[in-house]
């Protein structure tokens, strides 16, 4: 094997003046950079099946809401989880070796790790639409075939597709089972859970997906046809940006990024006034939903709106169901979600909130300390996960009037609906269909459910971003020394003032977050903290 993972490196040379670090979204940046660290990824794969007694991992190669021109891979643990953090840093470690010490760290990392070399290692694979992914998955092939790793290519998926299938793959025949494992699978196990969820209801008017022109378009294609097949149409959705062969479209002037930073749908949008629109990002792993209102205009309805809008269904089963007293329900945000959203679910709804640093991995592991946890970030990344007692308790209740049968039923249907694994945009949106057909309601009535307070986020040029050292889950810095005060001191002159500052986990920036009762007094503050930071990241 050695000799194989030599000859097959020396095809994936590492360019010398670059350092590569496994963030937040696995590996980022120009595609054209990509090629030894996809294959490291690989290497990194095989190691890791090895460790877990040859479970299949999953990679999957994409650069989400990134410019055509990037690219990215990340690593998909057994159940459909992102990495464990401890593996970032190997894989950050094989990514950065010199090409001349590239086996020497495999081997010290298979011996550190006490990884037997003999185990059948196994992985699956996916990538995006993006014209750099088929050079990629040749050097992740390299890879897996000089470690002698059994692979399976699923060709084009959605990410959270394929952290679906890495659960399945992992699940299947045992009484955890997840699904088929197939493409085919996961489109059936949405649209039979959609259909139970929706018991013959409809939502008011259609729906506009934009797709970004990524993945998500042809998949949601696809999975529109089952959805058609099973349920006569209980959603009518519209699909526009779902144009996977004009490279230099994906996500250009659309997706869930564009809207959610410039406020305003994408110029191809022909929505009219109140009806509802939504746009995934470049590999479906995030939604966010928006209308133009004729009175007030744009209106977002993002990641915070959809995580209370969930909270709230479920809650209200909980309660029908006769569960929400054995039922711990919460929702997970972090520093970024509006201080409105927090005081609506805590005041409002009366459940918990727990905050994290930005990640989705920190949301998801906070999310599984309840039995239903509601995580999302405000950007439209996130998802509810139900405990093994939820699941338990959503079959074995019995049901003492119809009532509360229906309530059950409904919550075994979204159990299946709502993807389990990770944010998934085309998942999500069969949610949000289901709550707002429930409902009856129009996106203005869903809006009204909390009114925003106005924020500004402003990214910071700084020459170094490590300076920025936070604590409490990224909402007060430690350092750089004595600028938590500055801050503070800007914040107390402010109605309802809340600003906060962070290095970037994906750029060479440091964020600054600030929001307050009026839109002057937000951008004021954003200003006057960006202000601070740029003084003190200067010079560094
Ligand atoms: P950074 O660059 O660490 O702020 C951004 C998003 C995160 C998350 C990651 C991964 C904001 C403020 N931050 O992280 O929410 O989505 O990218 O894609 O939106
Ligand atoms: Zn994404």
């Amino acid at each position: 094997m050695d000799g194989k993972i030599l000859a097959a490196s020396s095809k994936h040379t590492k360019p010398v003046d670059r350092v590569f670090q496994y963030g937040t979204a696995g590996f980022r940046m120009k595609a054209n950079l990509l090629d030894s660290v996809v294959f490291r990824v690989g290497l990194v794969a095989a190691l890791r099946s090895r460790k877990l007694g040859g479970q299949t991992i999953g990679v999957m190669i994409t650069a989400s809401h990134n410019p055509p021109e990037d690219n990215g891979v990340k690593l998909v643990d057994p159940m459909g989880e992102m990495l464990e953090n401890s593996w970032e840093a190997y894989s950050t470690e094989l990514a950065n070796a010199r090409d001349e010490d590239l086996l020497k760290v495999y081997k010290s990392l298979e011996e550190k790790l006490k990884i037997n070399g003999e185990t059948t290692a196994r992985v699956i694979y996916a990538r995006d639409t993006r014209a750099s992914g088929p050079a990629l998955v040749r050097a992740l092939v390299d890879a897996l075939d000089a470690t002698g790793t059994e692979y399976t290519d699923y060709k084009l998926l959605t990410t959270p597709q394929l952290h679906y299938l890495t659960r399945c793959t992992n699940t299947e025949g045992t009484p955890q089972s997840y699904g088929d494992v197939s493409e085919k699978g996961y489109y059936e196990k949405l649209s039979e859970a959609f259909v139970r969820a929706m018991k013959g209801k409809k939502t008011v008017g259609a729906v506009t997906v934009d797709c970004a022109n990524g993945v998500g378009g042809p998949k949601l294609h696809e999975l529109v046809k089952y959805l058609k097949k099973g349920s006569e149409g209980g959603v009518d959705i519209k699909i526009i940006n779902d144009d996977v062969l004009k490279a230099e479209s994906l996500n250009h002037e659309c997706g869930a990024d564009f809207v959610k930073t410039k406020q305003r749908a994408p110029p191809t949008s022909k929505a009219g006034n109140n009806e509802r629109c939504c746009s995934l990002d470049g590999d479906a792993d995030r939604i966010i939903y928006y209308f133009n209102d004729p009175e007030h205009g744009f209106r977002l309805l993002d990641g915070d709106k959809i995580a209370t809008l969930a909270a709230s269904f479920i809650g209200d089963l909980a309660r029908e169901a006769r569960l929400a007293e054995e039922l711990k329900i919460g929702v997970v945000q972090t520093a970024y979600a509006n201080g409105a959203s927090t005081k609506y679910v805590e005041k409002s709804l009366g459940l918990p909130v727990v905050c994290t640093p930005t990640g989705v991995k920190w949301l998801h592991h906070a999310a599984t300390k309840f039995d239903v946890g509601v995580y999302f970030e405000a950007n439209g990344h996130g998802t509810v996960v139900f405990s093994p007692q939820a699941l338990k308790a959503f079959h074995t209740k019995e049901p003492e009037s119809p009532a509360q049968a229906a309530a059950l039923n409904t919550l075994r249907a979204l159990a299946d609906l709502i993807n389990q694994t990770v944010g998934d945009a085309l998942s999500d949106m069969l949610l949000v269909e289901t709550i707002l057909a429930h409902k009856a309601w129009t996106p203005r009535e869903w809006d009204l459910t909390y009114v925003d307070l106005p924020n500004r986020l402003v990214r910071v040029e700084v020459k170094n971003r490590n300076l920025f050292k936070t604590t409490d889950a990224e909402r007060k810095l430690v350092e750089p020394q004595g600028l938590q005060e500055q801050i503070d001191a800007l914040v107390s002159k402010v109605r309802d003032g809340r600003s906060f500052a962070r290095a970037s986990g994906t750029e060479d920036a440091v964020r600054v977050y600030a929001e307050a009762v009026t839109r002057g007094e937000a951008d004021d503050l954003a200003s006057k903290v960006a202000g601070l930071c740029r003084q003190e990241g200067v010079g560094s």
